[in-house]
């Protein structure tokens, strides 16, 4: 595991092992003959590396100029509860998850592009520059927590996809699968998982394709092989297992917001001075640790994202 063990629930960022450390300890490793998989790394984790022909471009080189003021969550905590509707409506699905097949996986870009493609996610992640950003995530819960994501920035797959000028929105699809996924069976949500995104939301700098966390492949629990990270907006935002990118001249309608848009909207900003329907979003609990803390506008990028919502008075920005 990239991350070293420190007694307690918390560690540092500064305890994440860096790169030159891992890559050494990965040598060493091999040359005594222990499996790497095996020893380092949480199950989920490992079975997920195993299947992930591009295992081998983990860790990636950290981007530095998206960091932290607090700790990472260590990651048994982000591996054992987590939302991902498809395996269950709670949050000890991780062992449920083990059962997505990640490999072949083909991801569709359609709509108001040039062409039309499809391509299988190796081949995606191999025409990108992998690397590492640490990145908040609030949930609309009113709980947290801090990530080492691994992936490439969402304007990459713009720039591959030339949309239109027509083109206003992505839309992004989750795979459909109800006997992979059981949740799927649960016929009064209206799957697949879908969620949105304007085109300058998506490629506003912090938008994030992630393939990875922890420094390995992305746990199928966390939403192999390809997810969302859009740390501004509530984690429902994140779309997780995406199989499709369709580009759009209108606006898509959510996932949550066609179950309840009274409490669910498209912008989905977070903000602590507007609370949800049914609670405050003034403070937020930080995953593994009980601690409360106050929730910060935009959930603390507002320097970054602010500006993509200067001329939207009227619309429902923060829901
Ligand atoms: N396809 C899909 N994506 C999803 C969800 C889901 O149920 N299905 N849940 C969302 C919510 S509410 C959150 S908070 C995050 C959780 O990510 P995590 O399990 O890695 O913490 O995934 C988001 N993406
Ligand atoms: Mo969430």
């Amino acid at each position: 595991m990239l991350i070293r063990r420190k007694p307690g629930w918390w560690m540092p960022e500064s305890a994440a092992t860096p790169r030159d450390v891992f890559l050494n300890r990965r040598a060493f490793m091999a040359a005594s003959g222990v499996s790497i998989a095996g020893a380092l790394l949480p199950a989920g984790i490992a079975r997920a590396a195993g299947e992930d022909p591009t295992a081998v471009l983990y860790p990636a080189a950290r981007n530095t100029a998206f960091t932290l003021d607090r700790e990472i969550t260590p990651a048994k905590f982000n591996l054992a509860f987590n939302n991902f509707y498809e395996f269950g409506s709670h949050k000890q699905i991780s062992k449920a998850a083990q059962a997505l097949k990640i490999r072949p996986w083909e991801v569709k870009i359609d709509g108001a592009v040039e062409q039309e493609m499809t391509l299988g996610i190796d081949e995606l992640i191999r025409k990108m520059t992998l690397e590492e950003r640490l990145y908040r995530h609030r949930c609309v819960e009113a709980w947290s927590m801090a990530v080492p994501w691994t992936g490439f920035p969402f304007a990459k797959l713009v720039e591959l996809a030339r949309p239109l000028s027509t083109a206003k929105y992505v839309r992004m699809e989750t795979f459909q699968d109800p006997a992979m996924a059981p949740g799927q069976k649960q016929s009064w949500y209206p799957w697949p998982y879908v969620e949105g995104l304007t085109i300058e939301e998506a490629t506003n700098d912090l938008a994030f394709l992630v393939t990875g966390a922890y420094g390995e492949p992305v746990a199928k629990q966390m939403g192999a092989p390809l997810r969302l990270a859009t740390p501004w907006k509530y984690g429902f935002k994140s779309i997780k297992s995406i199989v499709r990118f369709s580009f759009t001249e209108e606006r898509p309608q959510s996932f949550w917001e066609e179950i309840l848009p009274s409490e669910y909207g498209f912008w989905a900003n977070v903000n602590p001075e507007v609370p949800h329907a049914r609670w405050s979003q003034a403070s937020e609990e930080v995953l593994g640790t009980g601690e409360k803390v106050p929730t910060l506008l935009y959930n603390g990028y507002g320097e970054q994202v602010a500006s993509l919502y200067s001329n939207l008075e009227g619309e429902s920005l923060y829901m």
